[in-house]
């Protein structure tokens, strides 16, 4: 274990720490403005919060309100003492912000380390970082990490996949950070250059920034032979080292002393109890530069209510189940993407890649599923493919109670990504 005395600290003594720390943050927020005009509107007084029950009582901050005080309207300290700045990776709308102190890279090395150790990985270890350096997070965030710790640490950034599987031969890498779809091209694009994984010394990954799966997990290990450990961050909290599974791999443990978790119900807001599927919202207890009070991540899951084997007390969130808002609704049906990929995972003759791409013909909603299918399957063997995608189509009618339909394509003609992967079109113009 990376700190001890704090990823196992008694329960009662985490809560009173955590209350020392919250009644803390919101006398420094209550100085900015935006946290001011919040709190008065809900006539909340930095004195009506005395312990960590009470952080019901304040304010949400959603990503709508941070694009509003872009780029430093949450800063809550001297501008001076911004060390760094990244911003979230979203494709549409303003970026949001969050800008860092020394007090915060010290905050994410820490827990980096801890997410990282969690998986084994000592100063003896060699890691290949290939999330993207710059203002996205994944880069950076796992630096620190693997840089505390005192491994040596390989920047490579992501892309250039050639390059990687050379670095990862030549240098002996002995662990892998990437998002979980960019694990399975270098897999395969291992394979083609004709390398053996049985052989190499990877031993573990630290896979997140996207939805996966636990058969996506599954095929990852198998492939890579390595461990493969979910890892969870967001940019408005600090990027990579919110949450991160041990080598239980039962949920992900929050870094609680530092982000505190609630889950809510997405439609009333109401504070739902452990055990119960809502939004996860997170409060960084500890932060200086951008501390953010209540953040609706729109992520879906649940806070485990056991203790884990492993001995640490900070509670574990299930990997997440969704998005409140990439929840697809196909008549009127709700759908998450990670259901029909979980379905695609276990079916035989197809590839771990796919597009949902959706249109409204006549005021109909169609869902069709392009998966690629496997190599060794003849793209003229039309009666086995045909048998295929029937096959699919029944068990993701099962799984998702509407029809979906299916088709195959040939392999390799879905773009990858060296990021996170884009695996949804929708044409529907609602
Ligand atoms: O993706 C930070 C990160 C970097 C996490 C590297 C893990 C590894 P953003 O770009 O701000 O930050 O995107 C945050 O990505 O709200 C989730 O919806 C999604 N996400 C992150 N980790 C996971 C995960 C980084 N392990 C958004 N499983 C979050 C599923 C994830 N989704």
């Amino acid at each position: 274990m990376w700190n001890k005395d704090i990823e196992t600290i008694d329960v009662k003594k985490l809560r009173s720490q955590q209350s020392k720390s919250l009644k803390k943050l919101v006398e420094k927020v209550y100085k900015v403005p935006f946290y001011k005009k919040r709190m008065d509107e809900l006539d909340v007084d930095p004195s009506d919060i005395k312990s960590i029950d009470d952080i019901s009582k304040l304010p949400f901050t959603t990503k709508y309100d941070l694009r509003e005080v872009y780029p430093y309207g949450l800063c809550t300290c001297n501008m001076d003492d911004i060390v760094e700045v990244h911003m979230s990776s979203g494709t549409t709308g303003t970026p949001v912000v969050d800008a860092y102190t020394l007090n915060d890279i010290e905050i994410w090395s820490e827990v980096m380390a801890r997410t990282l150790s969690m998986g084994g990985v000592t100063k003896s270890d060699i890691v290949q970082n290939a999330y993207g350096y710059g203002l996205f997070t994944g880069g950076f965030g796992v630096h620190y990490g693997s840089r505390k710790i005192g491994c040596l640490t390989i920047p490579i950034s992501g892309g250039n996949t050639q390059r990687q599987l050379q670095v990862l031969k030549d240098f002996g890498s002995t662990v892998l950070t990437c998002t979980p779809s960019y694990s399975l091209y270098l897999a395969e694009a291992g394979k083609e250059m004709g390398i053996d994984f049985s052989k190499m010394p990877l031993k573990a990954g630290f896979f997140g920034a996207e939805a996966w799966s636990e058969t996506m997990r599954t095929e990852i290990e198998a492939k890579l032979h390595l461990k493969a450990y979910d890892i969870y961050g967001l940019t408005e909290i600090i990027g990579p080292g919110v949450a991160a599974e041990c080598e239980c791999q039962k949920g992900l443990h929050v870094f609680e002393d530092h982000f505190y978790p609630e889950i809510i119900n997405p439609e009333t807001g109401e504070v739902l109890p452990d055990g119960e599927k809502g939004e996860l919202v997170f409060t960084t207890l500890t932060k200086t530069g951008t501390p953010i009070l209540r953040y609706r991540t729109r992520d879906i899951t649940y806070i485990f209510k056991e203790k884990c084997e492993c001995g640490r007390t900070h509670r574990r969130i299930h990997r997440l189940l969704g998005r409140t808002d990439d929840m697809l609704i196909i008549r009127g049906v709700n759908i998450f993407p990670s259901q029909i990929e979980n379905v695609l995972l276990k079916q035989k003759g197809i590839e771990p890649h796919y597009l949902l791409v959706i249109d409204r013909v006549n005021n109909l909603d169609c869902l069709e599923v392009q998966v690629e299918m496997s190599d060794d399957l003849g793209f003229d063997e039309v009666k086995v493919i045909e048998s295929i995608e029937k096959t699919i189509e029944h068990a993701l009618h099962n799984e998702l109670l509407i029809f979906a339909k299916v088709k195959l394509v040939e392999p390799k003609s879905i773009q990858r990504s060296e990021g996170k992967a884009k695996r949804i079109v929708d044409n529907r113009k609602i």
